[in-house]
């Protein structure tokens, strides 16, 4: 039996993936933890407070709970990371090094670790950008996302460890939200469009990128921790791709259901880092290596979003 550690639990990705895996582990199996307090959905279960830069307090929560597996989530992401480039790159960095050291030192049989399609720049083809091609990101988040993809890979090839990752596009989901990103908005916009208010776009209109709706981004991690690992072929990260669509196309397919939805623009400094992001991702080495296939198009996730957030509104309105 295995006893999960998740790191950065409080987060958007965190707080599902931790719901996920305590649904099919066993809730006392899943060990949460986050520098924040626990948020409601996680209270269900145990919690650990842990700053990811402490590796004597790791090492301790590992010990305690005998963990044989982490999905290390805590980072700072695109957006808020060039507000602070060197706390980003502490926390991202040191963070995912004490992790791969406390993995080395203990009885961790396998990670998960998240990379992003921020590891790509301005350099990279932006249509169907492939597996393996030119990467000079230019943000802190993403620097420091191809440094971890390398040390990953290190770690497997030097000590053995069975580190797996994605490069996960933008994640959208209705059960938590994100913070510091540059993809956020595909998230907002649907908070906006339920609760009957006009959405300020922080990107132009024609900005294309990678996005993927949460239960597919849940399924693929879960796929892809579960696969023999005579079948990963990728040990720095493998693509994965969703669906691509514009600040236009996100408004045009919420106003199928709410005609009278109202979108302007004001792009702000993070149109430049969605500039230098693709607009489409080849994740043809992960359908090949573990079978990974997306189910949501744009048009299934509006659908699923608004009905979820109208639902979630209703439950709050006082009797
Ligand atoms: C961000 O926008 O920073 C993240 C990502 C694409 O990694 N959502």
């Amino acid at each position: 039996m295995e006893t999960i550690l998740v790191t950065g639990a409080c987060g958007q990705l965190g707080t599902e993936l931790t719901e996920e895996l305590r649904i099919r582990r066993g809730t006392e199996r899943v060990i949460a933890t986050d520098i924040n307090p626990p948020n409601e959905a996680l209270k269900n279960g145990p919690f650990e407070t842990l700053d990811v830069l402490d590796r004597s307090q790791l090492m301790e929560i590992i010990h305690k709970h005998n963990i044989t597996r982490i999905y290390h989530l805590a980072a700072i992401l695109s957006a808020a990371g060039e507000k602070h480039p060197i706390r980003t790159w502490d926390i991202n960095m040191e963070g995912l090094l004490n992790v791969l050291e406390a993995a080395r030192e203990s009885n961790i049989k396998r990670i998960f670790w998240p990379s992003s399609i921020a590891v790509f720049g301005p350099t990279t083809p932006s249509v169907n950008t492939p597996q393996r091609t030119v990467m000079e990101p230019d943000t802190i988040y993403g620097i420091s996302k191809l440094a971890g993809e390398r040390w990953c890979e290190y770690y497997n090839i030097r000590y053995g460890l069975d580190v797996r990752s994605v490069r996960y596009p933008g994640l959208i989901g209705w059960k938590s939200l994100p913070g510091g990103g540059t993809t956020d908005y595909a998230v907002e916009i649907y908070h906006k469009a339920v609760e009957n208010e006009p959405f300020s776009c922080f990107l132009k209109s024609d900005t294309c990128l990678p996005m993927m709706y949460m239960s597919d981004a849940i399924r693929a991690t879960i796929e892809l921790l579960q696969a023999p690992p005579e079948k990963i072929s990728v040990r720095s990260s493998y693509n994965l791709s969703g669906m691509s669509f514009t600040p236009e196309e996100i408004a045009a397919s919420i106003k199928q259901t709410i005609p009278e939805f109202n979108i302007e623009y004001a792009p702000d400094e993070r149109q430049k880092i969605a500039d230098n992001w693709p607009d489409s991702i080849d994740d043809s080495q992960a359908r090949d290596d573990w079978g990974w296939k997306p189910e949501f198009d744009l048009k299934k996730m509006t659908k699923e979003m608004i009905e979820r957030l109208s639902e979630k509104n209703q439950a709050a309105v006082p009797e």
